[in-house]
């Protein structure tokens, strides 16, 4: 009899059944985790970027170590999910290149600069609570590789979260200068931070499917609205304004009604003409290029110790 792997696949969807590299799958489902999480893996080593900026910068020597290990941390979950990518059987060559020659996409939101320190508190805060928000129900994704590496990293991201609030706090309790810079990079930060749950649902062309397959557990409407409501109050605490005059309580619904985004802005910096598009991938293609040595090297201590085990 002949065995209807469709059926089988989406009964174990349906059943929370996690799918696994050697399990069938419809191409479709291999394509679109192959996009979302080689385009994730991108976001988070381009995420390194705009971050790197301030190490040699950071107030501290305290808060240099954090921010290092923040970076750091954003190395190791661009590595697993890689890896990830890997189990789908596309190879890190591929999906390196497809970043390094512009076909692949990575989050609009690290195309923007980071101009002054309270610029770090904020992306902690506010990018990494993002991140945090739509990556929780990741963990639950369908496909097993990705939601098992989604478990370490919003741990991680939990405490990228929570260093960035802290340090925005101490700015908050700060000097006059220190509260307009904190204002200031708040200004920047808040509407390209919406723009990375992605465009609102009637125009997202993969989230049907991705929901219908559990990859996807909520909608970008939905996880942005909830960020709204979350960090409000949080922004209240430290005393900032949010730059949006339309942001009002409404009771009836239980969230906040808030602005339109400028989806022009959105598009434009997808498409590649951010303010730092062309800086970050510049600087991704030259620590390629200047990494070739590692990968020849390694490649010939392989051959070598083939070599040897044949002989
Ligand atoms: N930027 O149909 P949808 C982080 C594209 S990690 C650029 O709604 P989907 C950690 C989208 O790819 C941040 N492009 O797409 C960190 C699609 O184009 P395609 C990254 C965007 O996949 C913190 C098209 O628009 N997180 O921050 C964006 O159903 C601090 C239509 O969109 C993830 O990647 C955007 N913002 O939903 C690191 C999480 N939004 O691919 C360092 C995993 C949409 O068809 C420092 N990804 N597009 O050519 C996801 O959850 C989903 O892929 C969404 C988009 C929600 C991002």
């Amino acid at each position: 009899k002949e065995i209807d792997l469709q059926a089988i696949f989406d009964q174990k969807i349906d059943n929370e059944v996690r799918i696994e590299p050697k399990d069938w799958m419809p191409e479709a489902y291999r394509k679109t985790l192959i996009r979302q999480i080689s385009q994730h893996a991108h976001s988070e080593i381009v995420g390194m970027l705009p971050e790197a900026n301030w190490i040699t910068r950071a107030p501290s020597l305290n808060r240099k170590k954090i921010l290092l290990a923040k970076v750091q941390d954003e190395a190791g979950h661009g590595l697993y999910l890689y890896c990830a990518a890997e189990t789908l059987g596309v190879s890190r060559i591929q999906t390196l290149n497809d970043l390094h020659s512009g076909k692949a996409k990575y989050s609009s939101i690290f195309n923007y600069p980071t101009l002054t320190w309270a610029d770090i508190g904020m992306i902690g805060w506010l990018v990494d609570g993002a991140a945090i928000l739509n990556q929780v129900p990741l963990c639950r994704a369908s496909y097993g590789p990705y939601a098992r590496a989604m478990v370490r990293v919003c741990k991680e991201e939990s405490f990228h979260q929570r260093q960035g609030y802290e340090s925005l706090v101490v700015l908050s309790k700060g000097t006059p200068e220190q509260k307009a810079m904190l204002q200031d990079a708040m200004n920047r930060w808040w509407w390209p931070t919406l723009m990375m749950f992605g465009p609102a649902d009637d125009v997202s062309s993969n989230s049907e499917l991705s929901m219908r397959w559990r990859i996807k557990r909520f909608s970008n409407d939905e996880l942005r609205q909830r960020f709204v409501d979350i960090s409000v109050p949080q922004a209240e605490y430290l005393g900032l304004t949010i730059p949006d005059p339309d942001l009002k309580w409404n009771e009836e619904k239980g969230q906040y009604d808030f602005g339109e985004i400028d989806w022009e802005e959105f598009w434009n910096v997808v498409k590649g003409n951010g303010k730092c598009n062309k800086q970050r991938l510049d600087a991704r293609r030259t620590a390629h290029e200047n990494g070739a040595w590692v990968r020849d090297a390694a490649t010939a201590y392989h051959e070598k110790r083939k070599q040897r085990q044949l002989e």
